[in-house]
């Protein structure tokens, strides 16, 4: 099936001018000032997206997709995410986790759940592993899931600085690393660890320490939640010129938490380090919050809207030019997850598009070739979503 997308002003996220755009089944097949096919010759729907503004699908690298919490007992768990939910954020490639909850929860669920999503219409992958140490796995050993496995590209996500980490010490945390290093390597994939870093005063210490005390090469550290507080963005920074990529979590427990991660993207770009930051919106995740005795007071739930709303404002307040604030949703994430089919508008990417409007607010989305949401209505859900 062919698509032809006219008239857009094209972000790659570089930006390239107004452009035409030819999907060619599940690829981007051309791109070009103008482009004209014999319609009545191909059979090709052709999309007239002028005053729209075409972006990469959006990557969301922690997503609880099989949902999470349970921090204040049972009735705590969240919910499951819906098919629906991640089209109307823009997010065309989503990267599932388990956290506090590895017992009620289970990896073959966060399998099956990837695989529905990938049935369903965008693509799905998987962390093995909980916050706990040592990890929980599919096959007893990380380096073999990874391996075996298809939808796993990494660990996570492992809790490090929080009270409700197992205290891992940096010895079981180098094991881990380099074994996930070692799944990598075999399956080519990232190996990657993603760090749940708590408010603990050691912050990423123990990351920044193995960066500084062994071979492992920082691409395998993937440490999120680092806008939590001003010392985890300077230890980010410090982190960012070592190579390494770190997250800021959009979904928060208060209100003014947009602003504050908003001006901390405005920090790491005056810092020169926003190629190294991606968002992600920590959705269906629990965020809890503790009094100072470590009682749990209250939680709310992970919005995965939050992942692009966030890009939206930081642009709209003028703290960062567009497509910098693009980079930590698209581009930014494929890299540090190696998913090189992913996060770019470019010949033979994966035909995932957000076509915005000039508000930016989201109107249509393309997985994998196939509309699944056109001008604000979805066009796909999930199987029992109304
Ligand atoms: C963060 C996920 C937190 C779950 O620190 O880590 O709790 O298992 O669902 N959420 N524990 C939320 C803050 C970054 C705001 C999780 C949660
Ligand atoms: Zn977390």
């Amino acid at each position: 099936m062919l698509k032809l997308l006219k008239n857009a002003k094209v972000f790659s996220p570089r930006y390239l001018g107004k452009k035409d755009i030819l999907v060619v089944g599940d690829k981007i097949g051309l791109i070009d000032d103008e482009i004209s096919v014999n319609i009545t010759a191909l059979n090709v729907e052709v999309y007239d997206f002028s005053n729209r503004i075409i972006v990469p699908g959006f990557i969301d690298a922690h997503v609880h997709i099989t949902g999470g919490g349970g921090e204040g007992g049972y009735s705590t768990r969240t919910p499951e995410i819906y098919l629906g939910e991640l089209i109307k954020a823009g997010i065309t490639t989503v990267v599932g986790c388990l956290g506090t909850d590895g017992i009620t929860r289970s990896l073959e669920n966060l399998y099956a759940k990837a695989k529905a999503l990938d049935e369903e219409g965008i693509t799905a992958y998987i962390y093995t592993g909980s916050y706990a140490v040592p990890p929980l796995t599919f096959t007893g050993d990380i380096t073999k899931d990874i391996v075996i496995i298809d939808k796993v590209i990494g660990v996570g996500e492992i809790a490090i600085s929080d009270h409700r980490s197992t205290q891992p010490s940096i010895e079981e945390l180098k094991k881990i690393v380099s074994r996930a290093r070692l799944g990598g390597l075999i399956s080519g994939k990232a190996g990657v660890v993603n760090f749940h870093v708590g408010s603990g005063e050691n912050g990423i210490d123990y990351l920044l320490e193995i960066i500084r005390k062994t071979e492992i090469p920082v691409t395998h550290l993937y440490p999120t939640h680092m806008n939590r507080n001003k010392s985890l963005i300077d230890q980010g920074i410090e982190f960012a010129k070592y190579g390494g990529f770190f997250d800021l979590t959009t979904s928060s427990s208060k209100e003014e938490g947009i602003d504050k991660t908003i001006s901390y993207l405005g920090y790491c770009f005056e810092n020169k380090v926003l190629d190294k930051v991606t968002l992600t919106s920590d959705g269906q995740g629990s965020l809890p919050v503790f009094n100072q005795k470590g009682d749990f007071v209250g939680l709310k739930i992970g919005e995965v809207s939050s992942l692009f709303e966030t890009v939206k404002k930081a642009v709209e307040r003028g703290l960062l030019p567009f497509e910098e604030a693009l980079k930590t949703v698209t581009i930014n994430p494929s890299k540090v997850l190696k998913l090189n089919s992913k996060g770019e508008i470019g010949i033979n990417k994966d035909a995932d598009i957000v076509i915005l409007n000039e508000d930016l607010s989201i109107d249509s989305v393309i997985a994998k070739g196939n509309i699944v949401m056109f001008e604000k209505n979805l066009v796909r859900k999930g199987t029992f979503e109304s």
